[in-house]
């Protein structure tokens, strides 16, 4: 995505050069395009309305700050919703960027904690488990996704996902064959027995686009990344997707289109129940009692 001389549009000073669709463009166009995407995805997906109140998570990352702002700039009414994981200097500065964010627009942000919920952070959590980090962490930012959405009384989630993660995720599940995550993976996931309705509307936008969106729009962000992520199995698809990228150019982008058109073909296994969690009342589709939450929570009062 080198730079290019010449915006295509209005032949000013090019600011970025999108080799997947071979555009040059320049800073005010790069924007357009980028908002024209994202809104372009909300329609097409019926994510959500002018009416609606849609709760953004925020990470204090790129994308999650550009998804923000971009709904901002779009007219859409939102809130933030930050989790504090409690992953040491990574967690203290990723907050403090989602708080500059929202003090700098004058957005209103809630921070949910961990620690405050379950009695222990995931640095803490993953000391003492023999479980891997991101299944632990993952399941926790889930619960609590879901559960700060009902208390706040707010029905649609939007996530910062973007085409590489969307990508990478695909190509791990289809290397393992794991039809009931590949028909879940969708830009929209509907509101069913109590959950929040989930929604990424940055899943045709690649994650330099976003960089550079940041860069555009001065959006101050964290560069850190956690602590566990090293090594990880998604990092490692990530780049090989984006060798095949660099070689083939549009690959990702006709990879992801081509799924969402295809996605009911893969029928899932089986159908997953939801009912209320004995302890806390959350829907969850555990074959036992108590969601993984509340086991977990379980686990730690009795050590
Ligand atoms: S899941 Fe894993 Fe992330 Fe949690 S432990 Fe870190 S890398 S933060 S997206
Ligand atoms: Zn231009
Ligand atoms: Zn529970």
């Amino acid at each position: 995505m080198a730079r290019q001389k010449r915006c295509r549009i209005c032949k000013r000073e090019g600011f970025i050069y999108l080799r997947h669709a071979n555009l040059p463009l320049c800073k005010e166009h790069f924007i357009k395009r980028v908002l024209s995407v994202v809104q372009d995805t909300i329609r097409k997906f019926k994510m959500f309305s002018k009416k609606d109140i849609v709760l953004v998570a925020v990470s204090g990352g790129k994308d999650s700050l550009a998804l923000w702002h971009i709904l901002h700039q779009l007219g859409y009414k939102t809130e933030g919703l930050h989790i504090e994981l409690g992953l040491g200097q990574f967690s203290e500065v990723s907050k403090q960027y989602s708080e500059l964010f929202a003090r700098k627009y004058e957005l209103k942000l809630h921070l949910f904690s961990i620690k405050d919920e379950l009695g222990s952070s995931i640095e803490e959590l993953v000391k003492k488990s023999y479980e891997k980090p991101c299944s632990l962490c993952g399941t926790v930012k889930r619960y609590m996704l879901n559960k700060a959405a009902r208390t706040l009384g707010l029905n649609i989630i939007a996530t910062g996902h973007n085409l590489d993660d969307e990508c990478a995720r695909l190509l791990g599940n289809m290397l393992n064959w794991e039809l009931d995550y590949i028909h879940r993976q969708y830009p929209v996931l509907p509101e069913e027995d109590g959950l929040a309705k989930k929604v990424k509307p940055l899943v045709f936008l690649s994650g330099k686009e976003l960089q550079m969106y940041c860069e555009a729009e001065s959006i101050e962000h964290t560069d850190l990344s956690c602590p566990y992520s090293k090594g990880a199995r998604s990092l490692a698809l990530l780049d090989i997707i984006e060798m095949i990228e660099e070689k083939y150019p549009a690959t990702k982008i006709r990879f992801i289109r081509g799924f969402y058109k295809i996605r009911d073909r893969f029928i899932p296994t089986k159908q997953s129940k939801l009912h209320e969690c004995a302890s806390c009342g959350m829907p969850t589709a555990s074959e036992k009692e108590l969601c993984r939450f509340c086991r977990i929570k379980k686990r730690i009062k009795n050590e």
